[in-house]
Parts: structure tokens; sequence; C-alpha cells
């Protein structure tokens, strides 16, 4: 099995140690300490579950022995893919738990994202809930299992049908359970926006990744009487740990899990649990925006509204006070790492206009031109960044590390900002071809080697167009052979090839012939700018 690794050079190691960021605690140390410092106070809410920290610990142990009785050994790899429920905190609890590495999968993800990877992972395990928004995922797993036949157990959260079920797992008694992991090891693996080709894996150590929470938790000022509602998908970085559910466990905070971000949803759970912050990406703020006047729920406990994964126009962040009544807060991060915030005294102009400063004094932020040198102070350039919780590797990906780090450690964002005079970052658009679509990225060229996958399609580039809902939507203009597809016959296609459903193209438009220079192709990132460009100018024009 490829070993987990993600290691900074010793002398910067030494220095985070130093400096009180890394502080040697894991997953299971900090729940431990909270379980045994506050074992009545409620930690999670979910569904019909309310579960105090000692609760939550207890079930954590159960599945840790559980899953080790099943036949998993420390060290393998598990992909875990839930909704927004309880038990998804009691599994990977459980998982850190067993020294079982989580890898976190999205719901909308299918066949095609679970298979890359259970395979790149080399995973053994897959933690599925049996069914969520109408979707049974023990067919999914029935699935994973034939193409991936390493994966060897499946459990399930609910009717497991063929598979065991998370609440019967044997229980293990003998089985001894490890000791506390290394904080400098890998604990878990986190999916990458994937701005090129398919998503790559982040190993994420424990002492990184508990920095990076710890310090959210602080700059949000989440404390025992703060009330975090996880509104997005848990699965994904920003509601996970910016500060996320594991930043407001490490605060002693309480955690309620909401099934889904509608206002229908979400607005009655802020009245009854009395929820103070949560994080949305911009899209949902703008419908909270829309609904919240005319609700019948009392929202007026919610202190903060984060916005983050996509740009939150300025326009728009200025009516978050007004309307909510609350502090907006802007976030600007990376699962790979980098998390800037807008501060919560920041003054309103700073708050609406900007995505906010890094979290840690030892961030490091360049802003380079693309020969890599500076740009002057205040212009727009790529953003490179090195710090304290910035991975320095993806996992087994020479290609992509060769690429995405300069030799010196840096990690290239992809993200082209300004920054202003007081350290905040702009972001102004980025310098590769992924879409960003209501915060879930979506990569030009996995969906351009998609469409080519049909025998009518003959080539196909893939561009973000601005979109005034999701921010940007996907439109793949396609060159066709033999008889021309209908646009949604093309599109209902794309939904049997097993993606996430968020990939389908939004818009196809057929062109005859992709423009050539006299020396020959244009590169796909020129080809894309140009029908981009072309096609925004005929629909002005
Ligand atoms: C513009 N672009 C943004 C913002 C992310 C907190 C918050 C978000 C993520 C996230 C995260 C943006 N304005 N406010 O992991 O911990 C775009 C950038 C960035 C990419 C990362 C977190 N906030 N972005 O969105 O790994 O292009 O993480 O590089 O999904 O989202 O995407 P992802």
């Amino acid at each position: 099995m490829i070993p987990l690794k993600q290691a900074w050079p010793a002398e910067f190691a030494a220095r985070y140690r130093a400096a009180g960021y890394w502080r040697g605690e894991t997953f299971t140390s900090f729940l431990r300490e909270r379980a045994a410092a506050m074992p009545e106070r409620i930690a999670v809410v979910g569904g019909d579950q309310r579960w105090s920290f000692a609760e939550l610990e207890a079930r954590a142990e159960r599945i840790a022995r559980g899953l080790l009785a099943l036949g998993l050994k420390p060290g393998d790899r598990v992909v875990v893919q839930l909704p927004n429920i309880a038990e998804f905190l009691s599994a990977v609890f459980g998982l850190f738990r067993a020294r079982l590495v989580p890898v976190y999968a999205l719901p909308a993800h299918r066949i095609v994202e679970i298979a890359h990877f259970a395979r790149t992972a080399q995973a053994r395990g897959y933690i599925v809930a049996a069914g969520h928004e109408g979707f049974d995922y023990r067919t999914l797993a029935a699935e994973a299992r034939r193409e991936v036949p390493a994966l060897d157990h499946v459990v399930v959260v609910g009717d497991g049908g063929d598979f065991p079920s998370l609440d019967t797992l044997p229980p293990g008694d003998e089985v001894k359970l490890p000791a506390d992991a290394d904080p400098s090891e890998v604990a878990f693996l986190q999916i990458s926006g994937g701005s090129t080709g398919l998503s790559k894996l982040i190993p994420r150590t424990h002492d990184d990744y508990i920095y990076s929470f710890r310090a959210s938790a602080e700059i949000c000022r989440l404390g025992p009487s703060s009330v975090y509602l996880a509104a997005l998908p848990v699965a994904h970085n920003f509601p996970m740990s910016s500060p996320g559910v594991f930043g407001a466990l490490y605060a002693g905070s309480r955690v309620v899990l909401a099934p889904s971000p509608s206002p229908e949803v979400a607005f009655p759970l802020i009245a009854r649990e009395s929820v103070t912050i949560t994080g949305l990406v911009p899209p949902l703020a703008l419908l909270w925006l829309q609904a919240a006047p005319g609700t019948a729920h009392d929202l007026s406990s919610l202190d903060v509204l984060q916005v983050g994964g996509a740009k939150f126009l300025t326009e728009s962040a200025r009516r978050v006070k007004p309307v909510l009544g609350c502090t907006l807060q802007q976030v600007f991060g990376m699962a790979e790492g980098l998390v800037n915030y807008t501060r919560l005294d920041d003054d309103e102009e700073t708050i609406v206009s900007t995505q906010g400063r890094p979290i840690s004094p030892d961030d490091e932020v360049l802003i380079l031109d693309d020969a890599g040198s500076p740009v002057p102070e205040g212009e727009a350039g790529n953003l490179l960044t090195r710090g304290p919780y910035t991975i320095r590797a993806y996992h087994n990906n020479d290609g992509a590390n060769a690429r995405a780090f300069t030799p010196d450690g840096f990690y290239r964002t992809g993200d082209v900002v300004k920054r202003t005079p007081e350290g905040y970052l702009v972001v102004q658009g980025r310098a590769n071809d992924h879409i960003n679509r209501a915060g879930e990225k979506i990569s030009a060229e996995e969906i351009e080697d998609h469409l080519l996958g049909h025998a009518n399609v003959f080539d196909a580039a893939v561009v973000s167009l601005p979109d005034e809902f999701l921010g940007e939507r996907s439109c793949a203009f396609v060159i066709a052979q033999g008889e021309r597809p209908k646009a949604a016959a093309l599109k209902a296609w794309m939904r049997t090839r097993g993606l996430a459903d968020f990939k389908v193209p939004d818009q196809i438009v057929f062109v005859d012939a992709f423009e050539t220079t006299a020396v020959g192709k244009v590169s796909r990132k020129e080809l894309r700018a140009s029908l981009r460009r072309r096609f925004l100018e005929q629909a002005e024009g």
C-alpha cells in the first residue's frame, strides 16, 4: 500500500511547533478532553438525534471496535459518503479512534468519482447512508464493489440491505483499540476541487488541520454558548473546518446538522436551536436574503453569516447586515490549506469588499505575475502560498505535484488576487480552467473527456459563463460528427455516465469548427478563452 505522507521541512515544522500552532493534539485526544470536561453538554443535533460530548465519544468508540472487528486494519482508508446526519460525526471520530483514514466524498458523487477515490486511496472500506434525497447509496456501493474489488467492507447508516449496518456492527469486545495517532501523521484525505482532470487527494495531518480549525474558531469567537449550523454538505472543507463542525466541537460549541441548506429547512432549525453562526456559498446566501424578510421563523439568534467558496459580490454582501441583522464574514479558502477571513470587528467596507486575510501570521502569501515576479503592491497576480496548514504535496501524484508546487514548497492556488495595503485579499478570478458552479469546482478537462466518449461528438471545449444565480454555469461547445445530437439528449446521456449531477453541462452550444492558427492548433486554454469571449460578445451584440 502506498504510504500516506505530508511532511514539512524540519525547520518549518520546528517553527510551527515553537509558535504554538502545532500542539500535538489529535482528533481522538481533543474529543476525549471535551467529553471529560463537559460530558453532558449537547454536542451534536441531527435529525432526531441529540448527543452529548460523552455520547459522541462513546458512539465513536463503539464504531471503532465494530470496524476493526469487521476486519479493517489500522491504516486502512475508508471512503465516507454521508449527508448531514449525526452519524457523519460518530463515524469519522470512530475511524480516527481506530486509526482508519477517512476519504471524504460528497453526497453528490457517483460511481465515476467514488471509484476514482477508492482506487487512488486504495480504500478497503466505504461508509454510506442507505438513502438521501431519493438516491439509494446501497446500489452505488454494490457498483463500487464490482468496479473496485479491493473495497471489501461496505457499512450502511440505516437499513443495510445486503450490507452490515452501522448500528449492528459486531461489538468487538475482544478488539484492542490502537494507541493515539502521532499528530504529525496523515489523519484523512480531503478531495481537491479538481482544477485539471480528476480530483486529487489531499492528505492533511492532525497537527495542521486542528490548528486551522482551532484558529478559525477563535477568529469566529466560538465558545460553549455558540451553535454552529452545518448547512452545506459537511464533507466539504468549508463547513468541516472553517471553523465548521470540527472547529465548533473543538470550542465546545453545539453542532446542528441541516439535511438541506434551503430556507424551508434551515430557518426553522435556526429558530428551534438558537443557531448563532453558519456558512453558505453565495447563491444560497442570495436565496436566504430573498426568503428572510417574509419568514415566520425567528432568525434573531444568528450573529454571523459566513459566505465563501466562490466570490460574493460586494452589492450582495452589503445586503446581509440590513436584511439578516447579523455580521457577514467572507471566507476565501481551499481544501489544500490557506483560509482567509474578514474579521468580525472589521469595518463594513472591508467586510463587503474583500475576501479577508489569512488565519496565521505564518501564512506566507506571494502575488506573482506570469513570469514569476512579484506584482507591484495593489495589482492583480497569481496567488501562491505556504504555511502551517497548507499542504506540500498531493497524495501519490508526481505530475500534479510538479505543477502545483514550487521547488521551495509554495502551493500555486490558481487564483488571481489583489492585496489591499492592510493585507486583505480581493479575488479577481483564476488562472486555470475550472468552473466554479455555486462553489462546486468542475474541471473543464474532465467534462470534455466524457463528452468525447459520445459517438456523435468530434470535439468539445467546456468553459464557464457568468450566471446571475450560480455565479458561473458550465457551457460545452461541441463539434458534432455524423448526426448532430439534440442538446437535451446529450445532457441526458451525460447523466447516464455515473458522474455527479453538478458536472452535467448547463448549456450545450454546437459549433462547426474550433479555430486553429496558421501554425496549427491553439492550446486548449486559448481555445476555451476565445470560445467564451466570442460567445459573450455575440450574446451582448
Ligand atoms: C472567491 N473564490 C473562492 C471566495 C473559495 C473555506 C471556504 C471555501 C473553501 C473552498 C474552503 C472563495 N471568493 N470567498 O476549503 O476551507 C475558490 C478559489 C479557491 C477554491 C477552493 C474553506 N472561496 N474560492 O471553496 O477546495 O478558487 O475550498 O482556490 O472547494 O474556491 O475550493 P475548495
